[in-house]
């Protein structure tokens, strides 16, 4: 069975895309700063597929480096790199712009996302296979008034998987990203720093897509045939026609 190595898998998209794969027994490797959420998934998962948990945070480059050497033997192989740790830190026209919620944002999501790469990548290019997948955003299509930043991040994130596509080409590794809309996950209550009202105003009036949507389309991407590569989707509830047109009277 294949391995699968998912970061930020505590939490919305990336839970729910481990558990896509532990109900389908693919080997997993799930990370994330949170070591209680982690124990909890592997308690979870273990029932159905084997699990190893990784706990570091993708800032850090040496935790990221130690953790993924150490992975035990039957763990090491990775088929299937999920790059999903990621989030917007405020929502602040560029003159008001906290540089710490700046660094965050290009640390987790531009830096984070190279380091672990980095790390998965070597073995793949030894044994000639892999997919990578990053999840992306629209913000990364499109900007939008106060998204400033983020977006510069997930246009990293667009740029980065076509450079990985075309640099990994020659060793038969498949590359791509999924870009969602507004997806219900705990991302607007981390965008906003804990205040939930703010974040579940975000998603009132329309119907707005869960994690298990994004979930599904990833374990649909890398089921297809190894001749197959999704280099790219795009993927927005109904009710979402831009980063900025939400249809409230659907
Ligand atoms: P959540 O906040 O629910 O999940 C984010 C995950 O990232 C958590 O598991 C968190 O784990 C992990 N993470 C955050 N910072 C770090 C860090 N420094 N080191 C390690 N792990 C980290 O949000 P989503 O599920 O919505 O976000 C997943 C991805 O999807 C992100 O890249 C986001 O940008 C993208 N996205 C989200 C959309 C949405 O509308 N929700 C739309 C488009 C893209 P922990 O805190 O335990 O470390
Ligand atoms: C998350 C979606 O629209 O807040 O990437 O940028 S949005």
């Amino acid at each position: 069975m294949k391995t699968v190595l998912i970061t930020g898998a505590t939490s919305g998209i990336g839970r729910a895309t481990a558990r896509f794969f532990a109900k389908h027994h693919y080997k997993l490797i799930i990370c994330g700063r949170r070591e209680d959420r982690l124990a909890e998934l592997q308690d979870e998962f273990s029932a159905l597929t084997k699990v190893h948990t990784l706990n570091f945070d993708v800032r850090n480059k040496k935790a990221v480096a130690q953790s993924i050497r150490s992975l035990p033997k039957e763990f090491e192989n990775i088929d299937i790199l999920i790059n999903n740790a990621g989030n917007a830190h405020g929502l602040d026209p560029i003159e008001n712009g906290d540089v710490d919620d700046w660094d965050a944002m290009i640390d987790i999501n531009i830096k984070g996302l190279l380091y672990v790469s980095k790390e998965v990548i070597p073995g793949m290019i030894e044994r000639k296979s892999g997919h990578i997948i990053s999840i992306g955003s629209i913000a990364g299509k499109e900007i939008y008034p106060n998204g400033n930043v983020y977006c510069a991040t997930k246009h990293a994130v667009d740029a980065l998987n076509q450079g990985m596509r075309m640099d990994l080409n020659q060793y038969g590794i498949r590359v791509g990203a999924i870009n969602p809309g507004m997806v219900d996950t705990e991302f607007s209550e981390v965008r906003f720093k804990g205040d939930t009202e703010r974040a579940s105003n975000v998603y009132k009036g329309f119907e707005p897509l869960k994690a298990e949507d994004i979930a599904d389309v990833i374990y649909f991407v890398v089921t297809r045939p190894y001749h197959v590569n999704i280099a790219d989707l795009l993927i927005l509830p109904t009710a979402q026609a831009s980063a900025t047109l939400v249809n409230k009277k659907l």
